[in-house]
């Protein structure tokens, strides 16, 4: 069984992941967190580095056999360090979440105070919020977004941070439509003597493509997952200055984790690599006027979007004025073929299972070459398909045209 490829060893998940190849070209991904690892990436992470174990990290490991494994991890490190322009990178985080968890254990004690952005605000899970252990395991103090006009409330930053002195505060997030203003987090974090951490994770690719502002100089610490805008594989990173380099690393490995995923490692130096290119700019660029153009089209079809546009590659909207809750919104999407998710919107009167909003963004849609004409008969569609979630009739049309136009417009990675 051991060399019979999968369609013979195992049809049911061959079935499956035939299926998704096909959900993937011929639906618009929406998700503003997922996107298309490249071939190259996709290569890296189903070979045979997946058979290696390596705790430790280059030239200290508790196994033998790393001649490659090092190689690979110090050219992870190497390429991120250039294209961000930091000190230093571990490449080992699991994920997103991991990488934050890393961040905690280098710094703090369970008790200790932390600080950042609420989920109901746009925060992530990890940043402090009460069913995260981020919440159960430091005494976490969570800022929010104005009720006017859901920006960041750098008074209530500013006021929190002077009161309670958190060890690390976080800024970035996942469902913020706007620039992250770095440099005032850090004037912030420096008068109250806080680490500040930046969680770079849905911009990333943005960041490294320049396209949004880098947090490096003003984050003492930055983490990311390597898979959203950056079109890495699944996995997480750590980006520091030296100062933090030892108590990064340690709280990684042996601290959090075991074994680091080798072929994930390959896959984020591929990642770093291919961010480097000019193309990547373009790309990262195109991300966001993708995201202008389709937030203007929203708008001009009377959606009420959170911030009132888009300046990265997300956009969050408020459906209560088309009074269609996001759930009923995002699965009629889903049937015409427009992919995006449910999401709770700041001050939200409606469950977080059953919110107000929906959350989407272009990062997976630009990968595919796709530009201002396409926002604009996206946007449109999406209009008819909210105003109008039971017409099954026109649901079927529009979920045809989107496939003819996913035709004209491969997905990078799926072989179909
Ligand atoms: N919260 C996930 C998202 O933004 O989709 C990432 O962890």
């Amino acid at each position: 069984m051991a060399d019979l490829p999968l369609t013979e060893v195992d049809p049911e998940i061959a079935e499956c992941i035939r299926d998704e190849e096909k959900r993937q070209h011929e639906k618009l991904r929406l998700i503003p967190s997922e996107n298309y690892a490249t071939r190259a990436v996709m290569e890296a992470c189903g070979s045979v580095l997946n058979n290696k174990y390596s705790e430790g990290y280059a030239g200290k490991r508790y196994y033998e056999g790393q001649q490659n494994i090092d190689k690979v991890e110090q050219l992870a490190i190497e390429r991120l360090k250039k294209l961000y322009g930091v000190d230093h990178a571990n490449v080992q985080p699991y994920s997103g979440s991991p990488a934050n968890l890393g961040v905690y254990f280098a710094f703090c004690k369970p008790g200790d105070t932390i600080m950042g952005m609420g989920l109901p605000s746009g925060g992530h899970l990890t940043h402090g919020w009460k069913v995260s252990i981020s919440g159960k395991y430091f005494n976490a103090i969570q800022y929010g977004v104005r009720r006017e006009d859901h920006r960041i409330d750098f008074d209530e930053v500013a006021k929190l941070a002077r009161e309670h002195k958190p060890k690390l505060l976080f800024c970035g997030a996942t469902a913020y439509p706007r620039v992250v203003d770095f440099p005032k987090f850090a004037e912030i974090a420096r008068e109250v003597g806080s680490i500040l951490v930046a969680d770079i994770a849905h911009i990333s690719g943005l960041v490294a493509g320049g396209s949004h502002p880098s947090p490096v100089g003003h984050a003492e610490v930055i983490s990311s997952t390597t898979h959203k805008t950056l079109r890495g594989p699944r996995g997480g990173m750590i980006l520091c200055n030296d100062e933090h380099k030892k108590a990064i690393d340690r709280a990684v490995f042996p601290g959090l984790q075991g074994g680091p995923h080798n072929g994930t490692t390959a896959g984020i130096a591929i990642a770093a690599k291919l961010a480097m290119a000019d193309d990547f700019k373009a790309y990262a660029h195109a991300i966001v006027d993708n995201s202008r153009t389709l937030a203007d089209t929203l708008v001009s079809r009377g959606f009420d979007l959170v911030t009132g546009g888009s300046d990265n590659h997300l956009i969050l909207i408020d459906l209560t004025n088309k009074d269609v809750p996001g759930k009923v919104a995002a699965q009629a999407l889903d049937r015409a073929g427009m992919v995006a998710n449910y999401n709770s919107v700041p001050f939200d009167t409606r469950k977080p299972f059953d919110p107000s909003g929906i959350r989407l963004g272009t990062p997976a849609i630009t990968s595919r070459g796709m530009g201002a004409d396409e926002m604009k008969r996206l946007g449109n569609w999406m209009a008819d398909v909210v105003e109008d979630t039971e017409n099954e009739g026109l649901i079927t049309r529009i979920a045809g045209e989107i496939k003819d136009l996913c035709d004209q417009f491969p997905a990078p990675g799926v072989r179909l």
